[in-house]
């Protein structure tokens, strides 16, 4: 037998060529026959999307390849591996990160040049996998970035939504939400594996079953849904390591229900099999209080149960005994989403496995960790019992259960404090309804608990988990956020990337983004300067050149392009950037003509999605609309100034937004954004940041120095303060001028916009927009002074790139192994 399995094996090696070839001829005869043979169409007559297909094709069989190679290398040497849960991950585009982390982007170019095709434009056809809401899924897609070029043995997990967020269309100013069903074109990035399934029981009734004289529950299922596996190859870059994100779609389950089919229904039986579907098909927008949506429940057990079976049996392909599992496995919680895992491992060790419940619970502290991403209390996922209890009734159970354990093990620590012990108990009794409180069981059952920045971490230790700090303050780290440079500057800005590899000397900071600091010492250089201004320029003329097809505004090159990018919301105060811009124009309406020479010409630009249910949020892009319109209209204000809303903010968009910004605002009430990973990728990319003093900003303040930068506000702990005060201070005229404006129709739309009046006026500031509104005027007017002086400018710009490496998520990536993971790298020979 073995003498046979050889000789198949060298045979097959035989029909092998070697690995498949990048040289213009072999990537040219791939790409004609996956024209030809995948996209089945005549190798003689193609466009420029059929084109892009087939390309992408081709680099998906080098993916493979490599990502193959990395699977098989990681079973062989069975390294202690990640799996890291989140239900959101924003990878945009893949094709040019892929080439790039291939090291094949200008083999690629070469050889679709010889066909008559350029690799840019075929680029431009691929449509963004928007799998995700905001900061927390494009971390996660940036996270996976680096596990890869750090070579670790990792698996993403995820859900493959057939919608993913919502396509923003503006009309008349108001956004409306449409559907993007993203897989219309096919997805050539991943790899169904119809084969790899699981089935994930819903509903039903927790019985007893008794064996070897033990007393066992059994879970009765109501309903059973199947789990696909859809696999998407991550590679790195300098490394041949390819790993795999995995993402769940939800299928009718595979056993008959013999039951519906005998009653004559066949139709109907078949239509209800076919709703499992809808499990996975819709991400939720971010409206930060999903409470009691039993859909978004079954999505996230669906997503825990599938991902926890295929770590299970990999684990006991290789391992026979439980208590090794810590040394192997290493599961991350990213925010509350995927804490059902908890209670899963639970159900399976103790129900399944017929492990004793304190040798599976055990086991269960050593293997999670958990990451929150938020301050915002309502942002803490509840479930209400009810909904759980009839659901997953056995999850109910465990997780009481292992309340029960906690409050028992708690009292014995700080007596009978019943207060506390109410806040810290995974049950919240109080209130109309009882819920549990997912963010409790997550940092009872984790080893470690992360914040995403530094002064996060101090709120989260100070506030949102104070009980719990004070009980195990060892389990309470920081790991502060980043972004990978290789989607934020070598793919997205390559004028600039080729601009530092030269001054550089190398291209080893796409590795090692430490060595941007080299950048400090060319700062004031006038060639490099020159240099460095001209790169900027070309990037504004793209961006231009979009605005104006977006939105047919014609803006002037030379103006600051001052820009917010992100998701709608008050704490982020895009509305203290339009009450700002508003002010600009009062000024610039009531100015001398002779003044109007001084003024600094600006080009503001807002984008972003507001949430279908958020009202506010919405009627913050109405009011930008408004102005926009009057302002934009107005002969009189001509080039000095000019607003834009860039519509259906995505990853692909802010590629191309942030290479183009000379300032960018990060402005939310301090204390509120828990880190922030727009402001790196304007920081590397050599943007000026106008900022409070927030989330990772305070760490950005640290590394390049508040001289390059326009901080201003109140700082974390005078917000409180500042709040109770409420309207006995100090009041702004220019601030209560401008929002009697917005309040009395000065732009339309009177009636609908006073809401948004009374929530910055007086007591209802909850953001302190008015309280920071002086000082926000002062950093812009520092702006505009810095900008003038160009050199100034080019070095502040310079010194923001140097100065930006500490926010790499290699860095990240690199603490949470060591501190928190423990796994190494695990690099995959050539
Ligand atoms: C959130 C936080 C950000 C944080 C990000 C990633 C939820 O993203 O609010 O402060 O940087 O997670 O940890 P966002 O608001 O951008 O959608």
């Amino acid at each position: 037998k073995a003498g046979e399995r050889k000789a198949k094996a060298e045979r097959l090696f035989g029909l092998m060529d070697g690995f498949l070839k990048n040289d213009p001829l072999s990537l040219q005869t791939d790409i004609l026959d996956h024209v030809e043979y995948t996209v089945a169409r005549s190798r003689f007559s193609f466009d420029d999307f059929e084109a892009y297909q087939a390309l992408s094709h081709s680099v998906r069989d080098r993916l493979i390849e490599r990502w193959h190679e990395t699977q098989q290398y990681f079973k062989r040497k069975d390294p202690k591996r990640l799996y890291f849960l989140s239900l959101e991950f924003l990878m945009g585009r893949s094709l040019s990160n892929s080439v790039i982390n291939l090291g094949i982007r200008d083999h690629y170019a070469d050889a679709l040049k010889q066909l008559g095709f350029d690799f840019e434009v075929l680029a431009e056809q691929e449509g963004d996998a928007a799998l995700g809401n905001g900061g927390l899924a494009r971390l996660s897609a940036c996270q996976m970035d680096s596990l890869a070029t750090l070579d670790f043995p990792a698996w993403g997990y995820g859900l493959r939504y057939q919608y993913g967020s919502f396509r923003q269309v503006i009309l008349d100013g108001f956004q409306h939400e449409q559907p993007d069903y993203w897989l219309n074109f096919g997805n050539p990035w991943e790899i169904e594996r119809v084969h790899v399934s699981y089935p994930v029981k819903f509903y039903g009734t927790v019985e007893e079953d008794i064996l070897n004289g033990q007393k066992y529950k059994i879970w009765v299922p109501g309903e059973m849904v199947e789990a696909v596996a859809y696999d998407n190859p991550i590679p790195g870059y300098g490394t041949r390591n390819t790993i795999n994100l995995r993402l769940w779609a939800a299928k009718p389950s595979g056993q008959d229900d013999m039951e519906s089919y005998n009653t004559g229904d066949y139709i109907n039986a078949i239509v209800n099999r076919q709703k499992a579907e809808t499990i996975s098909c819709v991400l939720y927008p971010d409206d930060r209080s999903y409470q009691g949506k039993e859909l978004r429940l079954k999505q996230h057990y669906f997503f825990v149960s599938a991902s926890l079976q295929d770590i299970i049996r990999r684990f006991k392909e290789e391992h026979n005994n439980f208590e090794t599992l810590p040394d192997k496995v290493a599961l991350q919680l990213t925010d509350t989403h995927p804490s059902l895992a908890i209670a899963e491992v639970m159900r399976v060790f103790v129900d399944e496995e017929h492990l004793s419940w304190n040798r599976a619970w055990d086991i269960v502290c050593k293997i999670f960790s958990f990451t929150t991403h938020t301050i915002q209390p309502e942002a803490l996922e509840k479930i209400p019992v009810d909904l759980l209890g009839s659901l997953l009734p056995r999850h109910l159970q465990i997780i009481y259960d292992i309340n029960c354990n906690f409050m028992e093990e708690l009292k014995k620590k700080i007596g009978l404090d019943y207060s506390r012990l109410s806040r810290m108990s995974i049950i919240e009794e109080e209130g109309p309804v009882k819920n549990i409180r997912m963010a409790n069981l997550s940092v009872i059952c984790s080893h470690t608990v992360n914040g995403v920045s530094r002064i996060h971490l101090e709120l989260l230790k100070t506030k949102v988990f104070k009980d719990f700090y004070e009980l195990w303050p060892q389990k309470f780290q920081y790991k502060t956020n980043g972004v990978t440079q290789r989607r934020w500057i070598v793919v997205s800005n390559p004028n600039l990337c080729a601009l530092i590899s030269k001054w550089l000397g190398t291209e080893a900071w796409i590795r090692n983004v430490d060595l941007l600091m080299g950048l400090r010492e060319y700062a004031a250089d006038a060639d490099f300067q020159q240099e460095w201004k001209l790169v900027r320029r070309l990037n504004k003329i793209r961006l231009a050149e979009y605005i104006e097809a977006m939105s047919g505004v014609k803006v002037s090159i030379d103006a600051m392009f001052d820009v917010q990018i992100k998701r709608i919301h008050e704490y982020k105060r895009q509305l203290l950037n339009l009450i700002g811009i508003i002010h600009r124009y009062d000024c610039i309406k009531n100015m001398e003509k002779s003044d109007r020479r001084k003024v600094v010409p600006r080009v503001c630009i807002i984008g972003g999605k507001a949430a279908p249910g958020y009202e506010i949020a919405k009627k913050i892009i109405k009011l930008c609309h408004a102005v926009a319109e009057k302002i934009n209209n107005d002969p009189g204000v001509g080039d000095l100034l000019k607003l834009v809303f860039i519509p259906d903010y995505n990853v692909s968009v802010a590629e191309l937004v942030v290479p183009g910004s000379d300032l960018s605002q990060h402005i939310s009430t301090a204390g509120y954004e828990a880190s922030g990973t727009g402001n790196m990728k304007f920081l590397m990319n050599g943007c000026l940041l106008l900022a409070t003093a927030d989330g990772s900003t305070v760490e950005i303040i640290e590394e390049i120095g508040e001289e390059n930068m326009f901080i201003f506000g109140a700082k974390v702990h005078e917000v409180p303060t500042l709040r109770d005060k409420g309207s006995a201070r100090k009041p702004s005229l220019q601030f209560a001028r401008i929002v009697r404006m917005i309040r009395e129709g000065y732009f339309g739309f009177k009636d609908y916009f006073g809401s948004l009046c009374d929530a910055v006026e007086g007591n209802g500031d909850f953001y302190l927009l008015e309280h920071d509104f002086e000082s926000y005027l002062e950093a812009q007017a520092s702006a505009d002074k810095a900008f003038v002086d160009q050199k100034r400018w080019t070095q502040m710009s310079i010194l923001s790139t140097a100065g930006s490496g500490k926010f790499s998520t290699d860095r990240t990536i690199a603490e949470y192994a060591e501190s928190t993971w423990g796994i190494e790298p695990c690099k995959c020979p050539f």
